[in-house]
């Protein structure tokens, strides 16, 4: 089925502490990710990024490393400026948009939703549910699920529009091995379906798409946000903080046919890749193969 996809990148990388997060949207581009898209038959756009300020530009106080709470409010106009981006769109069109760090992702599917209830499926090994008073490291892109929820510093869960944009037994989080201990609390006390990666080995991915896709059989519209560091290390090393025992390279393919399969994705986003730490660029071609196996792409 042949849809119009439109290509969004947000160059942010002060949800996090390292840099070169922002410099995600160009390498996935240079990894000819449109024309990976291009190439299962769809329509693409590339609408180019959205204008993120370089840390050095906000004379901040050089005590404040990238990440903390001194860079919300650049953070949220960022997003606010990726909601109005989102927003201009035909309904139809599936966005694609390239991070940045997670922080992105309150702005992506806040966009991406248009208001209508949405499924969010969140691959990464950390549950970004922290709030501003539980985050041991005090970084913004630990905390863009809860606060999609409802959950977490008001200006954050205000972003576009008043209030949760995501119901949190809406939410799926597939791949988690990193979770922080008071974020697992709220992630159980909100009903949020986890999946780690010991139901992955123990439960396959066969199974867990199917679980999941039955459990947002009703919902309109869905999300998927891919981070890279929900792969092994091994197959994508580009990434800020890198957790061992990640999917392997084909249970994320695997996972994504599944998702394309269903016809029911509406949106994605593609996060956390950082070209600084990669090989080769080796993460960027693999989230842009996965990117493809999720829009249609199948081998045979
Ligand atoms: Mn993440």
């Amino acid at each position: 089925m042949s849809r119009t996809i439109a290509i969004l990148g947000v160059p942010m990388d002060l949800g996090q502490g390292r840099r070169g997060v922002d410099m995600g949207p160009s390498a996935m581009r240079y990894s000819r990710l449109q024309e990976a898209i291009a190439a299962i038959g769809h329509e693409v756009h590339d609408l180019g990024d959205v204008e993120v300020p370089v840390v050095e530009s906000l004379h901040l106080d050089a005590r404040h490393a990238p990440g903390g709470m001194v860079y919300l409010e650049t953070i949220v106009q960022a997003c606010e400026e990726t909601i109005r981006r989102l927003g201009e769109l035909d309904p139809e069109v599936v966005p694609v948009v390239l991070g940045g760090d997670h922080s992105i992702a309150m702005g992506s599917v806040a966009g991406c939703s248009r208001g209508e209830r949405t499924g969010l499926i969140w691959v990464d090994a950390h549950g970004d549910f922290n709030l501003p008073e539980t985050s041991p490291s005090g970084n913004i892109h630990g905390m863009p699920l809860a606060a999609l929820c409802g959950f977490g510093d008001p200006r954050l869960v205000n972003l576009g529009w008043e209030g949760a944009k995501i119901r949190p037994e809406d939410v799926v989080v597939i791949g988690a091995r990193d979770l922080d201990r008071e974020e697992g609390l709220l992630l159980r006390r909100h009903g949020v379906m986890v999946y780690t990666m010991s139901e992955v080995d123990r439960f396959g991915l066969v199974r867990i798409a199917e679980e999941v896709l039955r459990k947002l059989a009703n919902v309109p519209r869905l999300h998927v946000s891919l981070d890279a560091d929900a792969l092994d290390p091994e197959v994508a090393p580009g990434v800020g903080t890198p957790v061992q025992g990640g999917l392997t390279y084909r249970e994320a393919h695997l996972l994504m046919e599944l998702l394309a399969d269903s016809r029911r994705v509406t949106s994605l986003d593609l996060v956390e890749v950082n070209p600084i730490l990669d090989r080769e660029n080796h993460t960027c071609r693999v989230m842009v193969e996965l990117a493809a196996s999720l829009l249609g792409k199948t081998i045979f």
